[in-house]
């Protein structure tokens, strides 16, 4: 494949600081290297530009927070996304998850997209619904055309439809998102269901349900994983994933053939421990991207 890097070093989205690192930290840990071994063509595109959070006021950008700054860096991302050429895999590295508004209109380039959303979280607060106003809880429903106006516009005229995301992993919602989730009919399998299902039921399923769409876009929050296989994430939720329960997920979509693009999101150095998380996220990005063990 020709596997094309694009950093988005953000933290503007989250409630804490240091997932703007993230980017860094994944590079450290031997991103392009690893995917390279594999037999790939690999580009790092750098970075898009983000303003720094303390050059900001928060309340400044229309009431919601850092809405504006947020705008521009997911619009850049969208736009660098779009230049690619057609048979390229993008794997976007974030940076909040805020940053998916943009990466996943610009890898869809207009096509009906299918978005696996691997996360403790749904992201489908609206900035009405939002407990906490951070704009990294919001993301999914802006894809799909809710919320916030100007947000909602970063993929132009595109969005998602809500039957084609499948989220898996999820463990913690918030009152008003949960009917938000439930009443656009989000296929979501929560930590119960990957204990009872197992994940090769899951992914099954999943792929049948996204079967016609000819882009498939996984967008990997490492706070899907337990906390004590990725302890270096801002949100931590207890009971996540297990390690192999997330290489086996990625490992059975890699053994499809249909994904074509992936974010890696929500890796915060400061939080790690030597930085095990952006190392366990470059082993996530390589099952993906066919690595197995034989
Ligand atoms: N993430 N539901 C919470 C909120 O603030 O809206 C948590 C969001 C976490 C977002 O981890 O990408
Ligand atoms: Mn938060
Ligand atoms: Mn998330
Ligand atoms: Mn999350």
């Amino acid at each position: 494949m020709n596997i094309s890097i694009l950093g988005i070093p953000m933290d503007l989205g989250a409630g804490r600081r240091g997932v703007d690192m993230g980017p860094s930290a994944l590079r450290n840990a031997q991103l392009a290297g690893a995917l390279r071994k594999l037999g790939h063509e690999v580009r790092d595109l750098g970075d898009v530009g983000v303003r720094i959070k303390e050059t900001l006021d928060a309340h400044e950008e229309h009431g919601w927070i850092f809405r504006d700054s947020i705008f521009d860096a997911c619009a850049a991302a969208c736009e660098r996304l779009l230049e690619l050429p057609d048979d390229t895999f993008p794997i976007s590295i974030g940076g909040d998850h805020s940053v998916s508004m943009g990466t996943v209109a610009g890898c869809a380039r207009g096509r009906r997209t299918g978005l696996i959303w691997v996360d403790a979280h749904t992201d489908f607060n609206t900035p009405e619904s939002s407990p906490s106003g951070n704009i990294h809880g919001m993301p999914v429903s802006h894809l799909i055309g809710l919320g916030d106006e100007k947000l909602r516009s970063i993929g132009g005229d595109w969005f998602l439809r809500p039957e084609d995301i499948v989220m898996i992993g999820i463990r913690s919602v918030d009152p008003e998102e949960r009917e938000m989730v439930r009443a656009h009919g989000v296929t979501v399998y929560t930590m119960k269901e990957v204990d009872q299902l197992g994940i090769t039921r899951i992914a099954g399923e999943t792929l049948e349900r996204l079967g016609g769409l000819e882009a498939l876009h996984v967008s990997f929050d490492a706070d899907a994983l337990d906390p004590t296989v990725a302890p270096g994430v801002g949100t931590p939720v207890p009971g996540g994933l297990t390690y192999r329960e997330a290489h086996l997920l990625m490992e059975l979509f890699s053994d499809s053939g249909r994904v074509t693009s992936m974010d890696i999101v929500e890796v915060n150095p400061i939080l790690d421990a030597y930085n095990q998380t952006a190392q366990i996220m470059v082993g996530m990005a390589e099952s993906l991207a066919g690595k197995r063990i034989l």
